[in-house]
């Protein structure tokens, strides 16, 4: 059938084709299905409903009520936005129009950081494309909607059993008029570790291709060195650089010297000279005090022509505060989330940020109406995903102590549980702290926040402190991260390793002093195309590759649960993720114009071999499957 689609394309007809044909045009991969997408899910829902869903078990089915929707004129097309002033002018183009609004611009991130944040990043395509229409009408004044990247691409495949490229492309079509921006680990891409530069630049140029206009760059240990690459690739594909300064330390502290305004001045300094468009701050732990971001935001302003754009995490619940100083100082752009996607670990909330703002010269440029209404909806959705709720109920300044990241709160909670120090989770955030002190005071955001927190776990367990590691060390194994990090592995750290620590560590290995990346052989598209189409059996896409060059075995499983299952993103999410009740009926749209109406009819005993038969109606016709029940 590839062939055949091949073929028969339009452009192909026509002699409109080159090389880049085949990974250029997506629709050359869809085929007839080979099995019945009705059995296939089928057995999906027969699976959750008898086992459960990893992480969450079987349970209960509660009852949702369907999510209320703002009343939008779907018939009246969006209103051009900043992706037409992009497509129009240029990176450069944008970045001028951005500096000459008077009012503060907004990045809503309610589709990306906000939900890895709160909800362990489980929000589904489903979720997001039922609201797409709405946002492009009721969000056309926001400078950009962060809405891929970070933890999204590998929870897509590894948890949620869907492709983020699809979710890209269809959020896309549906939304063409505001900047669709993504977060971006530099070096280590949508990764933990670092990868050979062509896989960098091949997947700045396909999420390019696919619909990122923004890519926001950072490297986890400020080593500009490790941004370069994608800087470049994002020019080249010509989207918009916006390069991060990670903000650690505090620099209203003097007794913290090392990560001072000019240690921040220097850099962005020297990312305006690497090619940036636009200035990020990430703070991505909300340590950025209200008068530090006044400070800084203005010295910044004095340092670069740059735009400056701010990210914070309202963990400490300072963060209106600190947005309303940084507005003060001149801030272009600030990241919020809808009302009931922010506060806590995630964004400060859009709307509570202009009632603040009222009276002032300077407000956001936004609707605050029309973002109650989206918020409405939201609120109705994410009670679909309380089981992946952290638990945190106010606002923590104990954040200024420990620095740990919004988006790693949750995560390292629920690693601590899984090595039995749930009930020292209070120690392990301390230990946090020390660890970092103990590091030499580094930057803390994936993956270097890991890192950190993989040691802070492993002294807590092994009841170690900072000196029986120097003295004991020497016998001591340490975990892989921690070694690989030592190494030099995820790069050299500002102000370099301390240097007892590491030979402890080391061991006698010899760390890395250049970057990674520069030792790393080029990654072998063509030679994976052909093994993935040898082990799979069926046409193989660019974004597959991608995905295998960053995830070997996650991308391996999701095939394989592809595979079985077929493509389960058309399912509604309280049936993704527990199934059906006896009786139930849900109508399944597996494509447009084609709907599945699936009904529970009757669940069988258990057989001596461990599995049950599940009795379906599927469009009115009985349907029988055979489920392994795993209990
Ligand atoms: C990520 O890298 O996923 C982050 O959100 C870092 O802040
Ligand atoms: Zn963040």
């Amino acid at each position: 059938p590839f062939l055949e689609n091949v073929v028969k394309h339009p452009d192909f007809l026509s002699g409109k084709y080159n090389t880049a044909f085949i990974d250029e045009t997506p629709d050359l991969f869809i085929f007839p299905a080979r099995k019945d997408r009705g059995t296939k899910l089928l057995t999906y829902i027969g699976n959750v409903t008898v086992n459960g869903f990893p992480g969450i078990g079987k349970e209960q089915k509660p009852v949702f009520h369907p999510a209320r929707k703002p009343s939008v004129d779907l018939s009246v097309p969006p209103k051009p936005g900043t992706k037409q002033i992009l497509d129009e002018r240029g990176a450069e183009g944008l970045a001028q129009w951005i500096r000459e609004q008077d009012d503060v611009l907004l990045t809503d991130t309610t589709f990306r950081d906000a939900h890895q944040s709160l909800l362990a990043t489980r929000v589904r395509t489903h979720d997001l494309l039922d609201i797409a229409d709405e946002t492009a009408r009721l969000m056309q004044d926001a400078f950009s909607l962060e809405m891929w990247g970070g933890a999204t691409f590998d929870v897509s495949y590894r948890f949620l059993g869907e492709s983020p490229w699809d979710r890209l492309i269809k959020l896309r079509e549906k939304i063409p008029n505001v900047l669709f921006q993504m977060l971006f680990r530099g070096s280590n891409a949508v990764g933990y570790k670092n990868y050979p530069d062509n896989v960098i630049r091949e997947f700045v140029r396909k999420s390019a291709d696919a619909g990122i206009d923004v890519f926001r760059i950072f490297d986890s240990l400020n080593w500009i060195k490790q941004m370069e690459v994608a800087i470049d690739e994002t020019r080249l594909s010509g989207k918009v650089a916006e390069a991060a300064i990670c903000y650690a330390g505090d620099i209203l502290d003097d007794s913290r010297a090392k990560y001072t305004v000019s240690y921040y001045k220097e850099m962005a300094k020297a990312l305006e000279d690497a090619g940036a468009h636009i200035l990020a701050i990430k703070d991505m732990a909300g340590l950025l005090k209200p008068e530090a971001a006044y400070r800084l935001v203005s010295e910044l302003k004095d340092t670069v022509s740059l735009p400056i754009h701010l990210h914070t995490h309202d963990t400490s619940g300072n963060g209106i505060f600190m947005y309303s100083r940084a507005i003060d100082a001149g801030v272009d752009i600030v990241d919020t989330a809808l009302g009931s996607m922010a506060g806590l670990t995630s964004q400060p909330s859009a709307s509570s940020l202009s009632y603040a703002l009222a009276g002032r010269e300077r407000n956001v440029r936004a609707d605050i109406g029309s973002l109650e209404e989206l918020s409405h909806y939201w609120e109705d959705v994410r009670k679909m995903y309380g089981r992946f709720e952290s638990g945190m109920k106010s606002p923590h300044s104990e954040i200024y102590a420990h620095e740990m990241p919004g988006g790693q709160y949750s995560n390292l909670q629920q690693q601590a549980k899984g090595v039995g120090l749930g009930e020292r989770w209070e120690e392990v955030k301390e230990m946090y702290g020390r660890v970092n002190m103990l590091f030499g005071d580094v930057v803390k955001v994936t993956p270097s926040s890991k890192v950190v927190g993989d040691m802070a776990l492993f002294m807590v367990q092994n009841n170690l402190d900072e000196k029986s590691v120097i003295e004991r060390g020497r016998s001591i194994d340490f975990p892989d991260s921690v070694i690989e990090f030592f190494r030099g592995e995820i790069g050299q750290p500002y102000g370099g390793f301390p240097e007892e620590l590491q030979e402890v560590i080391l061991k006698g290995r010899e760390p890395l002093t250049v970057r990674p990346g520069e030792l790393l052989e080029s990654f072998d598209f063509k030679g994976t195309r052909d093994q993935l189409f040898e082990k799979l059996n069926r046409p193989v896409s660019a974004h597959d590759i991608l995905a295998y060059a960053l995830y070997p075995k996650v991308f391996d499983d999701f095939a394989a649960q592809a595979e079985k299952f077929g493509d389960v993103s058309v399912l509604d999410t309280p049936t993704f993720f527990y199934g059906l009740k006896l009786g139930e009926e849900v109508e399944v749209e597996i494509e447009k114009g084609k709907t599945l109406i699936i009904k529970l009819v009757s669940i069988g005993e258990v057989q001596p071999d461990g599995t049950r038969n599940l009795y379906f109606e599927l469009n009115g016709q009985p349907r029988e499957v055979c489920i392994d029940d795993a209990s």
